[in-house]
C-alpha cells in the first residue's frame, strides 16, 4: 500500500494538482473518495482537517490541507521546486496565475451562469502570453528542468482545450511544451485510461459536492 493517501471526492477540484505532481514525481498514492456528508463530518469530528476543508492529504505522518502548501511541500521533497529563493519565487509566481485561471474553470460546473467567453479571454490575452514569452527562450519555465510550474501548465493547458480546442493556435512554443511534456514518461503513463486522472467534473460530481457540504 502507498504511503501517501488523498482524502477528497471523486473528482477534479482542488485535489487534481496534487494528483499530476505526485504522478510526475512518480509517488505512488491511495485514495480515500469522499460520498457523503457523515464520512466528511466525522473527518472534521476527529480533527483531521484544520480548517474543515479538504483536500488532505496524508504523507510522512502528517495530515496536511491548503493546497498551496501541499503542493510546495511535495514539489520540494521531490525535488520539482527552485534551487534558490529567486528561482522559487519566480515559480511560485508562474504557479499562482496557473491557478487563478484553472479556480475558474473548476468553479463552472457550480456557476449558474458560466462565463466561457470571459475565461477565453483571460486565458489568451493575459495568461498564456507569458508563458508564450518564456517558452521562446526555454525547454522549461525556469532553472532549466522540470518543475511544479511545468506541471501545472501542462495540466491547465489541457483543461483549456477541453473548453477551447484551438486554443493553442497562436501560442506555439506553449503547444511545443505541451507536446514534449506529454512525452515524459510520467507523465505520459498518468495520461493513460485507467490511470488515477480524473474525468470532467459531470452532474454526479457536482451533487456530491452540494450533498456533502450541505449547499443548497
Ligand atoms: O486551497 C485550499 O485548499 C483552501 N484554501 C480551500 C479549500 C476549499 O475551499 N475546499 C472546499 C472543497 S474543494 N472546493 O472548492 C471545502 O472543503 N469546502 C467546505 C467548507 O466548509 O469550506
Amino acid at each position: 500500500m502507498a504511503g501517501v493517501k488523498l482524502h477528497y471526492f471523486n473528482g477534479r477540484g482542488k485535489m487534481e494538482s496534487i494528483r499530476w505532481l505526485l504522478a510526475a514525481a512518480e509517488v505512488e498514492f491511495d485514495e480515500c473518495h469522499l460520498t457523503t456528508r457523515d464520512q466528511y463530518l466525522k473527518m472534521v469530528n476527529d480533527r483531521d482537517l484544520m480548517f474543515q476543508q479538504v483536500p488532505m492529504v496524508e504523507i510522512d505522518g502528517m495530515k496536511l490541507v491548503q493546497t498551496k502548501a501541499i503542493l510546495n511541500y511535495i514539489a520540494e521533497k521531490y525535488k520539482l521546486h527552485g534551487n534558490d529563493i529567486k528561482e522559487r519565487v519566480k515559480i511560485n509566481m508562474y504557479v499562482e496565475g496557473l491557478m487563478d485561471l484553472m479556480e475558474m474553470i473548476m468553479m463552472l460546473p457550480f456557476t449558474k451562469e458560466p462565463k466561457l467567453d470571459n475565461i477565453e479571454k483571460k486565458a489568451k490575452e493575459r495568461y498564456l502570453p507569458v508563458f508564450e514569452e518564456q517558452l521562446k527562450t526555454g525547454v522549461h519555465l525556469v532553472g532549466g528542468r522540470m518543475t511544479v510550474a511545468d506541471v501545472l501548465l501542462l495540466e491547465c493547458t489541457l483543461m483549456l482545450e477541453e473548453l477551447f480546442p484551438e486554443i493553442l493556435k497562436n501560442f506555439r512554443s506553449v503547444k511545443d511544451f505541451q507536446d514534449r511534456m506529454q512525452k515524459e514518461p510520467a507523465i505520459s503513463r498518468f495520461l493513460q485510461p485507467g490511470s488515477k486522472r480524473k474525468p470532467r467534473p459531470d452532474d454526479g460530481y457536482v451533487k456530491t459536492v452540494m450533498e456533502v457540504f450541505d449547499l443548497k
